[in-house]
């Protein structure tokens, strides 16, 4: 039986072609500033996202983290959303490594940030308040169902931090998934946003790694803050030639990781009982499935070799490179078959 591997993208494998890149890679010692292939990758980075400057880290909670460290001052509150992937599944990383606050203000189901919310979250100056340092914002959001935040709704944050002088940074983890469902370049996304972080280890299918982009200056604080944090690499050009071939032959083929996020989600409506919650703008799919432990259905879908994720009141199934549009088809069959045969 084949398995049908829908729990993440970033469960996907480099091609042939990005593993011939990664063995040819021209390497030296990345925390010299000498990895040729390192600094290839941040320069390309930096232009497609419009930005001065790039730097490589281990992940996207290394980004992320790295950002609010050099965006902060230690004792500084960072506004997020409720439903952030910075608050839920960084480890708190910012409290604990970085003596910052999160402040969450409500997300609505686009993942957008209640202006309002953001407005009374900005601290006024008093001694007795953590001044606040820094605004976040997630595209696409995953707990949103993979929502996108439009030019319009980050012009809208931005503005709203411009009142107050206060930097916004973008998870954009998937930035590119974002990109393609608008329809525009990720820098057009990206010239709201002071930093931005995108992910090489989910669409775009590297083995590891996220960039992080932004001026000059604040790439370099990044830069030691991401030492700091242990992700000064060596030869991380074995890591930055998967980022660069992705960077040149991934991001356009998004588009057919949506495409069968609509098929699945499509049939996935039709089989009584399930929702979806909310319906697809990218690549992963959210639903609910009236009368099913979610847990237990998991694990029965698991035994049935299409493996996805219990969120919490709903299920997440997620399409990507390496899987193509005959796999939604047969994992289609198969919870078809199990939720019909339990019904
Ligand atoms: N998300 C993972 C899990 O942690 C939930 C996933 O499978 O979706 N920002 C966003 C919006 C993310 O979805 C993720 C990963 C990250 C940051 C963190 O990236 P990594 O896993 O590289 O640290």
């Amino acid at each position: 039986m084949k398995i049908i591997d829908l729990r993440s993208d970033t469960v996907t494998l480099p091609s042939p072609e990005m593993r011939q890149a990664i063995a040819e890679a021209e390497l030296g010692d990345d925390v010299f500033g000498d990895d040729p292939t390192v600094n290839r990758l941040e320069a390309m980075a930096a232009e497609i996202m419009g930005k001065e400057a790039a730097l490589l880290t281990t992940s996207g909670t290394q980004s992320n983290l790295t950002a609010m460290l050099a965006h902060c001052q230690r004792g500084d509150e960072v506004i997020v959303g409720d439903e952030a992937h910075i608050l839920h599944y960084e480890a708190g990383g910012a409290f604990a490594l970085g003596g910052l606050g999160l402040r969450p203000v409500r997300n609505d189901d686009q993942g957008r940030l209640n202006l309002e919310d953001v407005r009374s979250a900005i601290r006024g100056r008093d001694i007795h308040f953590p001044p606040t340092g820094l605004i976040c914002v997630e595209n696409t959001h995953n707990r949103c169902g993979g929502s996108v935040l439009s030019e319009d709704d980050l012009a809208a944050v931005r503005d709203v931090g411009a009142e107050h002088s206060l930097p916004l940074h973008m998870d954009g983890a998937r930035l590119f998934n974002a990109a393609v469902t608008l329809g525009v370049p990720a820098s057009h996304l990206a010239r709201y946003v002071d930093s931005v972080a995108f992910s090489l280890c989910k669409g775009l299918a590297c083995p590891v790694g996220s960039v992080l982009c932004g001026t000059q200056d604040f790439v370099a604080r990044a830069r030691r803050f991401r030492k700091m944090l242990g992700g000064g690499m060596r030869q991380a050009g074995i890591i930055a030639a998967a980022g660069v071939y992705a960077l040149a032959h991934m991001v356009d083929r998004l588009a057919e990781d949506h495409e069968n996020a609509q098929v699945l989600a499509q049939g996935l409506s039709s089989i009584p009982g399930i929702s979806l919650a909310p319906p697809p703008q990218s690549d992963l799919v959210f639903f609910t499935a009236e009368g099913w432990d979610l847990g237990e259905l998991v694990h029965r879908l698991c035994q049935r070799g299409v493996l996805c994720l219990d969120e919490g009141g709903r299920i997440r199934m997620v399409t990507h490179y390496g899987i193509e549009r005959h796999d939604v088809e047969e994992a289609l069959v198969r919870i078809r078959e199990l939720v019909a045969t339990e019904a």
